[in-house]
This record gives structure tokens, C-alpha cells and sequence, in this order.
């Protein structure tokens, strides 16, 4: 007797099938000297993990586990961090995060294209070694909970050959984004990249549908659009510019909102998402977890981010003299703190600070030491400052022109390591 059994597609079977890329070696250039050294997907964030922690997470959380990483631009410490905290998925089950570095020179003018370009690089390796039915294409610098199987099911449901998640965005932020106009099956009926005078969602005049940059493709597509695109000396080689217009002309093209896959909200069922490209944008996603009721919600065990855990003893904290105290704050391990008051602030791993200095709204990365009675406000210390004894910053914004980064905002001041070396003649 034949039986015939049906089968019904679901997101377990389609993430054994899907490949992730995770795009991790833009300049990050809007973050200034804090990407001079790092690519932006291993910049710190949120007291004891690096942006990229977020994606790779998301993808663990929504069972991908063959994952690569898409590298070019100062890969070093990203590639450290993939070392000591993300090599733990069993290649028995052919499970992996393998790094994917693009042409790291060919000559000045050429070395160095867009997005599109990056994965083309490693197109043969893709379709010959992993083999996938899916391809799920993430940037590394995105601040977000995702179940990304929610967004491979709607693909493989709707019939797209290209599915780009979307996301509602005050109309005036929506200059930076890809802007896209849908119809009420969702299929996309226009997309414009980085508009200057983005266009409006029906009924909405003061909102507009935003592209974030994640893309699912069925990797024969892909294949296809990125031998079009790149030997096409006219493109810029990026998935905004020229892949996503030519799926729309392809009629292949369907948005994902990300409220069907948005995780881990908060009490008020807030959406998160968060783009952190600027020093702006960076220092306010670090102090929005300090919140008392932060709209990502980090402590959600349902969703874990992951992230390297460094061996570090407790914090310690002396109040001895002054009557300073902590407050509003997450600080990591390994801290010690004398008679100093912190307040609104993200402090990282073995940060020292001295008697008599007042810490407000400051995001200081790991392995800084503050010396004493100094002031810090609205700022982002970088790894290793040695902060000198009585030095402000963030308090006379001039001043700080003249020896640090402030922010286009003028409302953030960066400091890192070689700018105080510069103070000192050095
Ligand atoms: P942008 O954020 O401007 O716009 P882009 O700078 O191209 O996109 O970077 C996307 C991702 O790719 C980032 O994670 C970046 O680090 C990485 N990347 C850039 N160049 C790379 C290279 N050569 N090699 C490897 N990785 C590289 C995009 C879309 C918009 C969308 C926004 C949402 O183009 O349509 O709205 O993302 O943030
Ligand atoms: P991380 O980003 O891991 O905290 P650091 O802040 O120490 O690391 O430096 C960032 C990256 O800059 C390092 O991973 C390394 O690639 C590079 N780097 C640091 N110091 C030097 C140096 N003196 N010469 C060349 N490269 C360096």
C-alpha cells in the first residue's frame, strides 16, 4: 500500500538548507578613530560584548549554524574574537562561523567594492562547498533580536526569489536607508537607495518603509544577479545600489516587516533595531540599555546574545571619603572604583577610576584607567586611555574640538589612546 505522507515546510528544514553571511569588513568610517583599527562589527557595545554579537546570536537563537563571515577592512581583532568565543558549533554536524575574507588587494583603485562585490568574491566557494538552497545575507553592525527563520518561512511561502526584511522609520532618519513602497501581498513595488527625499508610507506622512539591509535570497537567483552585477562595470557592486533594483525589476523582490520576527521585547512590547553607523548613533544605544526599562532587552534569557566571556574577577567599589555612588549604570568585571561617581553610563572590563572624578552619560570601553578628580560627560573612551589626573571632557565642547573627535551632533566627544598620546607630544 502506498502511503503518501505530506510534508509541511517548516523553519527547521529550511535552516538546514540556508547559508548565512554575515558582511563584516565595511570602514565604518562615520565612527571616526574608533574604527581605525577594528572593523565595525568588533567595536565593543553594551559592556561586555562587540556588535557582531548580535547577528551572530540572532542566527544561533533561530538554529543557523553554518554561518560565514564576510571580512576585508582590519579584520584582526574580529577574527580574534571569532577565535576565543564563537568556535564552539560541532563540525560533525557541519556546523561552522568560518571567516570569508574578500581580495585583499589587487591593486589601489580596484581592491576594495561594495557589498555585492564582497560576496561575488567568495561565490565559488559558496555554490561548490556549502551548496545552500538559501542564502541569508546580514550586515555585522546591526543593534537587534531577530528570529530570522520567521523571514526564510515567509520567503519560501511568498514565492520571492529575493525577500529584504523592512522596517518602519521616522521619514526624516530615512535618508540613510534603502526606502522601499510595498503592496498588500508585500511584494515590492519600488525601492530607492538612500533617498534624499525619501518617500512616504500610504496613510503614514511622516514615515517611510526602510530597508535593513538583510536579505534572503534562493542562492540560484543570487548566483545569477551577482554575475550581472559585478561584470557590470557601471555598479557600484552593492546590494542597495544595484542587487535589490534589479530583483524589483526581476519581479522577484518581497519585504519582510520586522515586526513579524522581532524577539525578546520588552514589558511595552517595543521594536528594536538599531543601525549604530555614527558616534551618535553608537553612544545612544549604549545608554539606552541603561534604562530602567530598556526597549532591548539584555537580561531576556528566552534570547541570549552571546559574547566572548573574559576571565575577570568581581568589580570592587570604595566609598571612603566622598559620598559619590553608582547609579543608572551597567558595569563590567574587574572594575575597581574609588570614591568616584558614576552615573547613566556603560563602563567595559577593568576600568579603574580614581577618587574625586564624576562619570555621567560616558561609554568606556575595557582596560581604561581614569585618573583622579577628573570630569567625564557624554563621551566615548576607547581602549587603554589613561585618563590624566583633573582632566574634563565633554564639559567645554571647544576645548574638546582642539584635542578630540566631537560628534557631527557636537553632542559626543570620542577619545582614544593616540589622541592622548598626541596632548602629551608624543
Ligand atoms: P549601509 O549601511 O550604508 O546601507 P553598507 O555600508 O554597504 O550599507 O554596509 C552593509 C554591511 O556590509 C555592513 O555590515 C558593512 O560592515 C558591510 N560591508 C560593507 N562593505 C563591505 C565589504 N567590502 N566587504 C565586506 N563587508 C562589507 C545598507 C543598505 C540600505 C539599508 C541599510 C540598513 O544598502 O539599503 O537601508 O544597509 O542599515
Ligand atoms: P581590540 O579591538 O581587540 O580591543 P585593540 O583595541 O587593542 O584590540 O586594537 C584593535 C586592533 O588594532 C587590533 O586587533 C590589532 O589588529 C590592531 N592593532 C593594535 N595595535 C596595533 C599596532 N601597534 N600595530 C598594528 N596594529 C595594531
Amino acid at each position: 500500500m502506498n502511503s503518501v505522507v505530506s510534508k509541511q515546510i517548516n523553519k527547521y528544514d529550511i535552516a538546514k538548507d540556508t547559508l548565512v553571511l554575515i558582511l563584516a569588513g565595511g570602514r565604518g568610517s562615520r565612527l571616526h578613530e574608533l574604527t581605525d583599527k577594528r572593523a565595525k562589527p568588533a567595536v565593543y557595545f553594551g559592556g561586555n560584548r562587540r556588535i557582531i554579537d548580535f547577528a551572530l546570536s540572532n542566527c544561533i537563537n533561530s538554529n543557523l549554524n553554518r554561518i560565514g563571515v564576510v571580512t576585508q577592512y582590519a579584520a584582526h581583532s574580529l577574527l580574534r574574537h571569532l577565535q576565543t568565543g564563537w568556535s564552539f558549533l560541532p563540525q560533525e554536524r557541519n556546523e561552522f562561523i568560518d571567516m570569508l575574507p574578500a581580495r585583499q588587494q589587487i591593486d589601489d583603485s580596484t581592491w576594495y567594492r561594495g557589498t555585492a562585490d564582497a560576496v561575488y568574491q567568495n561565490m565559488a566557494i559558496i555554490r561548490d562547498h556549502y551548496r545552500p538552497k538559501y542564502v541569508l545575507i546580514l550586515a555585522g553592525d546591526h543593534i537587534y533580536k531577530m528570529d530570522y527563520g520567521q523571514m526564510l518561512l515567509d520567503h519560501v511561502t511568498s514565492g520571492a526569489k529575493c525577500t529584504v526584511g523592512s522596517i518602519e522609520v521616522p521619514r526624516k532618519e530615512a535618508t540613510e536607508f534603502g526606502v522601499m513602497a510595498v503592496n498588500e501581498n508585500l511584494k515590492v513595488k519600488a525601492f530607492v537607495e538612500k533617498p534624499k527625499d525619501p518617500p512616504a508610507m500610504i496613510g503614514k506622512p511622516n514615515s517611510s518603509l526602510a530597508s535593513m539591509g538583510i536579505y534572503v535570497f534562493d542562492s540560484e537567483y543570487l548566483y545569477e544577479a551577482l554575475e550581472r552585477t559585478v561584470n557590470n562595470e557601471n555598479t557600484s557592486h552593492d546590494f542597495g545600489k544595484d542587487v535589490l533594483p534589479m530583483a524589483l525589476e526581476d519581479g522577484v523582490l518581497y519585504a519582510h516587516p520586522f515586526e513579524r520576527s522581532c524577539m525578546g521585547r520588552n514589558t511595552e512590547g517595543a521594536i528594536y533595531w538599531r543601525d549604530v553607523g555614527t558616534l551618535d548613533s553608537y553612544w545612544q544605544s549604549n545608554i539606552d540599555l541603561v534604562s530602567e526599562e530598556p526597549q532591548l532587552d539584555i537580561y531576556d534569557q528566552t534570547w541570549p546574545i552571546r559574547g566572548n566571556p573574559t576571565q575577570t574577577y568581581p568589580s570592587k567599589f570604595f566609598y571612603k571619603k566622598h559620598k559619590k555612588s553608582v547609579d543608572n549604570s551597567l558595569i563590567g568585571g574587574g572594575c575597581v572604583i574609588t570614591d568616584a561617581g558614576i552615573s547613566n553610563s556603560v563602563l567595559f572590563d577593568h576600568i579603574k577610576v580614581n577618587e574625586g572624578s564624576n562619570i555621567e552619560y560616558a561609554v568606556v570601553l575595557p582596560q581604561v584607567t581614569i585618573g583622579k578628580n577628573c570630569v567625564l560627560k557624554n563621551c566615548i573612551i576607547d581602549r587603554h586611555c589613561i585618563i590624566p589626573d583633573g582632566m574634563q571632557i565633554g564639559v567645554d565642547i571647544e576645548e574638546d574640538r582642539k584635542r578630540f573627535r566631537v560628534s557631527s551632533s557636537g553632542r559626543i566627544t570620542l577619545v582614544t589612546p593616540a589622541m592622548l598620546k598626541a596632548l602629551r607630544g608624543e
